[in-house]
């Protein structure tokens, strides 16, 4: 029988009730939006990060407020981590005019300068070249904040990677390169891509140092990001990290996930990161089940919330169609 001592983790009891509050807001905001996309109340492409969530949430803990994250289109999970509201994102994937991009920009194009949520990127690798410039801004302007900068394996296979590495290795900049490798770009498997399957090796040719971290694990991946964000800190310039996960749900909504066998799956659910998370709040009695009930009646009622202020929420007018798809830019460049 595991013993008390056992499942004590050098993360503190705060640290598991923020990641099992978390992690079920991220999963259960996402089986709302799927359900509110068969009744077509949410249209055009949406992609959910549904067993993802320990990545968000370990990442997180690695991290401080001042830090960016920039990310691809499977952005919900990572964008709510980072402090946007569940209500300005539910609008926005309403397409109202209170969402988080004032409803022009869809589930795959979540912003939010103020909370350094840096997108929300369609096209596939993109990301990964604006992140090292967040990161160089961040450097030119001498702060100490570091970017964290995840992209799919698929992504992974992008020229712009190369490019990219090369470049934040030269200038070592403040950026964690994490490759959520979830074993399927849209239907064709990481082995159908590459004969480099260890993704994490991309960066031997860079000299960058990097590692392969448990993507299930809230702890591991705290403990992965954390180290490669002190080093960031530290001016020891970038990291990849490869981050073994997996999505529970298809590629997007229209997909019926036929590449795969059941049996995978069921891998990958027996070791659910917000199970793992409340295994271990339960063996420690750090919450009765009446203090664990409250927060999942806490987190059902943000998403209710959160459906009820989208629904009642106006339409974007149409004087802002044109707007916010320019910018003027000072010279350099500000990142305020
Ligand atoms: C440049 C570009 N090529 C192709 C696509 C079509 N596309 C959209 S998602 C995707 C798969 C990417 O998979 P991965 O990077 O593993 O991310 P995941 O969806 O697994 O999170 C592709 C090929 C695109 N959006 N952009
Ligand atoms: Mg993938």
């Amino acid at each position: 029988m595991q013993t008390k001592t056992d499942v004590k983790t050098k993360f503190t009891k705060e640290t598991y009730l923020y990641w099992y509050e978390l992690m079920l807001l991220l999963r259960r905001f996402e089986e709302k939006t799927g359900q509110l996309y068969g009744m077509q109340k949410i249209r055009g492409f949406c992609h959910l990060y549904i067993g993802q969530e320990a990545i968000a949430a370990g990442c997180m803990t690695a991290t401080k407020p001042a830090d960016k994250f920039i990310t691809a289109y499977r952005d919900h999970g990572l964008a709510i981590a980072k402090g946007l509201s569940a209500k300005e994102c539910m609008a926005e994937l309403y397409g109202k005019a209170t969402g988080c991009s004032k409803g022009k920009g869809g589930s795959m194009h979540f912003f939010s300068k103020e909370h350094g949520f840096f997108g929300g990127h369609g096209i596939v690798g993109a990301q990964i070249g604006t992140g090292a410039g967040l990161a160089f801004a961040e450097q030119y302007l001498g702060t100490d904040n570091v970017v964290l900068c995840f992209f799919g394996d698929g992504a992974a296979r992008q020229g712009i990677l190369h490019e990219t590495f090369n470049m934040a290795m030269t200038w070592k900049l403040p950026v964690i390169f994490i490759c959520e490798n979830n074993m399927y770009a849209m239907g064709t498997s990481v082995e159908r891509t590459s004969n480099v399957l260890d993704i994490y090796k991309l960066a031997d040719a860079y000299e960058m140092p990097a590692d392969t971290v448990d993507g299930m694990s809230c702890e591991a991946v705290a403990e992965g990001v954390g180290r490669a964000v002190t080093r960031a800190r530290e001016k020891g310039g970038p990291t990849l990290l490869e981050i073994k996960t997996y999505r529970y749900r298809g590629h997007s909504m229209s997909d019926p996930a036929k590449y795969r066998t059941k049996e995978e799956l069921e891998e990958y659910k027996e070791k659910d990161p917000i199970n793992q998370v409340l295994k271990v709040i339960q063996k420690n009695k750090w919450a009765t089940e009446a203090e664990i009930e409250a927060i999942n009646e806490r987190v059902k009622k943000e998403v209710e919330d959160c459906v009820t202020f989208a629904e009642e929420s106006p339409w974007p007018d149409d004087s802002e169609l044109l707007k916010d798809v320019y910018t003027q830019a000072d010279y350099p460049f500000i990142v305020d």
